[in-house]
């Protein structure tokens, strides 16, 4: 499992602050607990960056490569911003990402092309939101035929069908699971990602690392090959490198009825009740695990 850290993030007041007045000690900071963590990349995520994008990628860069050598995920909806960050960083950085639009496929594939790196392939088309597994199949075969065109390899390409929040939309929850396991049946040979925080948004804070491992669990059995986390989650991090094998094994049983609920431990029983409201068998509401 290729692990991708969401932490430097500019959705964070102190972080965004900290990279307009141009202050490298908070960003430095987080990479290197990042880094200790044990992540693979780090996702560099300044948003559109409308005002200096190229600058401020510019800055984020050598910020961040002063600590770590980690190779970076490159998020933002910033064309030129993006081109700088490639120019710097060449064939290991991966760009987050292209949406699945015949325009921003003819505007960032040449870049694809010319610096040779991979992409995240996000699921989102001219009509919006993909509405289940089956618009999101067709958008990652649409994607496809595109990288096809283009003569790009298959194994740049990690598709990323959209998490979104169960707290809000607990059916398209399950929908990134179905395209998941659909991904390796239409197209093995290309990867798969997501950004799996956003599924415990709106969720009580001290309830999301719950969310996110017992997903992530859930994604792996489906196949998922990479994903944007928290890298401070040390508990999420060693169920990524299967170290939790025992957590995996519960959650599976559960879902497959091999359970008896009433010898459960406290643990288990929280993972299994949070695993029923993600596999939509029992409803989100935010006291689910007390009922
Ligand atoms: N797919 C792709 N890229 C993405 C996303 C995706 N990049 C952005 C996002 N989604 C993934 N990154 C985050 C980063 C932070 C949070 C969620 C997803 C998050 N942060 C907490 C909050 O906002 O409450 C804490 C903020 C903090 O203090 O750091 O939830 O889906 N390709």
């Amino acid at each position: 499992m290729m692990l991708i850290g969401e932490n430097l993030n500019v959705m964070n007041k102190k972080l965004s602050a900290a990279m307009k007045e141009r202050r490298k000690e908070p960003i430095q900071q987080l990479v290197v607990l990042s880094q200790q963590a044990g992540v693979d990349y780090l996702d560099l995520n300044i948003g559109p960056a409308r005002k200096d994008g190229p600058k401020l990628m510019e800055w984020l860069i050598t910020t961040v490569r002063e600590v770590s050598s980690l190779p970076l995920s490159l998020d933002t909806t910033n064309t030129e911003a993006l081109r700088t960050g490639l120019e710097m960083e060449g064939s290991r950085a991966l760009i987050n990402s292209i949406q699945a639009t015949a325009e921003r496929v003819e505007q960032l594939f040449p870049l694809v092309q010319k610096y040779r790196c991979r992409f995240i392939a996000l699921l989102l088309g001219k009509e919006g939101m993909p509405r289940d597994a089956n618009e999101r199949g067709a958008l990652a075969a649409e994607m496809a035929a595109w990288v096809d065109q283009a003569g790009l390899p298959h194994e740049y390409v990690y598709f990323d069908p959209i998490v979104l929040p169960v707290a809000f939309q607990q059916d398209q929850v399950v929908a990134v699971m179905e395209f998941m396991r659909m991904l390796k049946e239409i197209l093995p040979d290309f990867k798969s990602t997501c950004g799996l925080s956003n599924v415990s948004n709106g969720v009580p804070d001290s309830l999301r690392p719950l969310v996110n491992q017992t997903y992530l669990a859930m994604l792996m059995d489906c196949g998922l090959d990479s994903a944007i986390v928290d890298a401070l989650d040390s508990e999420l991090v060693a169920l990524a490198r299967g170290q939790r094998p025992e957590v995996n094994r519960t959650i599976k049983e559960s879902l497959t009825g091999q359970l008896d609920a009433a010898t459960l431990t406290e643990e288990k029983r929280r993972f299994t009740k949070t695993a029923e409201v993600l596999s939509g068998r029992s409803i989100y509401s935010h006291s689910w695990l007390k009922v």
